[in-house]
């Protein structure tokens, strides 16, 4: 029988290990493939790294051929394998970091014969085979290879990697840009490509760090004291929430106008503009992320720094040092908890998080999703918040919680049994479908809020509810203008991007609605000075919002900027009041021109902060997070 084979070697041992690799993605490590597409994908991208391999061999003399073949085939089931057994502990994929991790595999060994089954010998049938024929057909299915054969097999396999890749990026814009999750990039590229991309990732962060030194934080620490340390937080609202706990929802795409906003005559957010009327509401606050969407606004929250322009900073800078609010309150006592019903390692969120301090991450394991309680991304947010309320109840008191909402994400589809207002009817079915969900959310929101109260939680707590970042891109501005009976101009695009900010005390009555401008890098100052929680020694981007001494503006990660008086994006300054551009005379200089190097200079220094992981340098004074504020 063996006679009969007449493929090369390199080929036969692509096809072989590909299909094995191909069985092992959609039967062993659970990944959830959506569409047939996603389907595709995966049944294509491990005979793309496969033929990339096991072609090199057409390079090699025979003899070297059948060695280099069995080798890779065996290399590479190990590789395979030792993801498995890692993954079936972990539920993730291996890192560069985490093999540095001695206590992952501590973990690893203590829990083996859960991890190793007698039946994993079939995934290494391939590379039986594969040593089989290379030792029983002689040199038969190897062979010395010209120069234009050579080409050849290279062309095709290079083709079936770039129709891969092509079709990754399709599914997945930016997939390699912003890496979104370890699932993912193995979904979309395979195992092997992934683990290139990962140690090319690490191994940049790496050398920009041991490159760093301490000698570039004294600009950072110069720049801060002068002009953000040094203004005054808020003494009305210094220690307001000392000792509660807080509760911050992540509202899921949510803007500003949708907020006492209609549809057909509905209103979009009943309970949020209920809610308003009882909080302070800051209704020009903008969110500042850039291409890690909802991690980095968590980023700008929980630290006070801006979001990287390159790369999404939870899946490059995972391993930082940092001094996240989560981190600096354990030491007043508080434990922090995340809740949000995705797979863990989406953002690299299961790693982040420990360098921020949480104390628990509550991701989509510790939820009852079924396919009748999904929308969309994943459980429905009214299942969300009625499944989390136990955790919340059980967790050690005070707590920071953070809640992240995930129905009212893109595409906004929703069944319609479950939609409470009208559709719109414009050309961006994006747009037509986001008040659906975004009222689902408000509900769900509604309920939680009844929850804490019933739990006996509420009286003990603030809430603070923000929006996470646009849901609705400029993409769909002729949609926009059509809802909002408007054109829509540059200056419109920046003031699309201001997000709810619902600060809510209860039991307090002084409420108001804020007209100051802010944005999500003012959090961490402003919560902290409200939990009563001084912060001088600390290194922050933002201010206090509820103070009157703050920084001058709010800035963007592509340099616009929004200030009290003006707005300036595109290249143009707007009058931030009016939206009119301002007439500047010949030969005199914009209004808007002395702050746009405070701004570049301030994200740079950020940045700088970020690539050195240069936190590791910073003295934060002998009490490092436990000074209190005199009275
Ligand atoms: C994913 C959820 C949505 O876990 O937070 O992420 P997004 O796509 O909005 O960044
Ligand atoms: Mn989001």
């Amino acid at each position: 029988m063996l006679q009969r084979i007449k493929w090369p070697l390199f080929l036969i041992a692509s096809l072989l290990f590909g299909l094995k690799t191909y069985i092992v993605y959609r039967f062993i490590f659970d990944l959830s493939i959506e569409n047939t597409m996603q389907e595709f994908i995966l049944f294509l991208n491990p005979f793309a790294s496969a033929l990339i391999v096991f072609s090199l061999a057409v390079f090699m003399k025979p003899k070297t051929q059948k060695t280099f073949i069995k080798y890779a085939a065996l290399i590479g089931s190990l590789i395979i394998y030792v993801n498995l057994a890692y993954y079936r502990n972990f539920t993730d994929f291996i890192t560069l970091p985490s093999l540095f991790q001695f206590k992952n595999f501590g973990d690893l060994g203590s829990s083996a014969s859960a991890l190793v089954k007698f039946w994993d010998i079939f995934l290494f049938l391939d590379v039986i085979i594969i040593f089989l024929l290379a030792w029983k057909t002689k040199d038969r299915l190897v062979k010395q290879y010209k120069r234009t054969g050579k080409l050849q097999v290279m062309a095709l396999a290079c083709s079936v990697l770039i129709a891969n890749i092509v079709l990754a990026e399709i599914e997945r814009p930016n997939l390699f840009l912003r890496g979104f999750d370890r699932e993912y990039l193995v979904k979309n590229v395979g195992l092997f490509n992934y683990h290139i991309y990962d140690v090319v990732i690490n191994s940049k962060t790496k050398v920009q760090r041991v490159l760093a030194d301490e000698s570039e934080l004294e600009g950072i620490e110069e720049h801060v004291k002068a002009n953000i340390s040094s203004k005054e937080a808020s003494s009305e609202m210094f220690g307001i929430a000392k000792d509660k706990n807080v509760i911050y929802i992540s509202a899921e795409s949510l803007q500003s106008f949708v907020i006492n906003n209609t549809i057909n005559g509905e209103e979009i957010t009943p309970f949020l503009n209920d809610l308003i009327g009882d909080s302070y509401y800051f209704e020009n606050f903008y969110q500042q992320t850039n291409l890690g969407k909802t991690s980095d606004s968590e980023f700008i929250v929980e630290n006070s720094l801006y979001p990287l322009p390159n790369s999404s900073v939870f899946f490059t800078h995972g391993q930082n040092e940092y001094h996240a609010v989560p981190e600096i309150i354990k030491d007043h006592g508080y434990y922090s908890a995340v809740f949000h019903s995705n797979n863990k390692s989406f953002w690299n969120r299961d790693v982040m998080y420990e360098s921020l301090g949480y104390d628990q991450f509550y991701s989509e394991s510790f939820y009852n999703v079924t396919e009748e309680n999904t929308i969309g991304w994943g459980l429905n947010d009214k299942e969300f918040f009625d499944q989390s309320i136990k955790y919340l109840e059980s967790i050690p008191k005070p707590f920071y919680a953070k809640f992240i909402t995930l129905t009212n994400h893109h595409p906004f589809e929703i069944d319609q049994s479950l939609a409470n207002v009208d559709k719109y009817d414009s050309n961006s079915n994006t747009l037509n479908n986001y008040f659906q969900t975004v009222r689902y959310m408000d509900e769900a929101i509604e309920g939680f809020f009844e929850e804490l109260k019933s739990s006996g939680l509420y009286e003990d707590s603030i809430i603070i509810i923000y929006g996470d970042h646009y849901g609705i891109s400029e993409y769909h501005n002729k949609a926009m203008e059509k809802y909002l009976d408007q054109e829509i101009t540059p200056y419109d695009n920046i003031q699309l991007q201001r997000v709810p900010l619902i600060v809510h005390i209860p039991g307090s009555d002084d409420d108001r609605t804020i007209d100051k401008i802010g944005g999500q890098i003012d959090l961490k100052p402003t919560v902290l000075n409200m939990m009563g929680i001084e912060n001088d020694e600390d290194l922050v981007f933002g201010t206090d919002l509820f103070s009157d001494d703050r920084k001058p503006f709010v800035a963007f990660r592509n340099g616009d900027y929004v200030s009290d008086d003006y707005v300036y994006t595109e290249g143009i300054c707007y009058e931030r009041e009016t939206g009119n551009e301002v007439e500047i005379p010949d030969g005199e200089e914009s209004p808007c021109e002395p702050l746009k190097d405070d701004v570049l200079s301030e994200l740079t220094l950020s940045d700088d902060l970020i690539y050195g992981d240069l936190f590791r340098f910073h003295d934060f004074g002998e009490n490092k997070t436990t000074g209190t504020k005199e009275e």
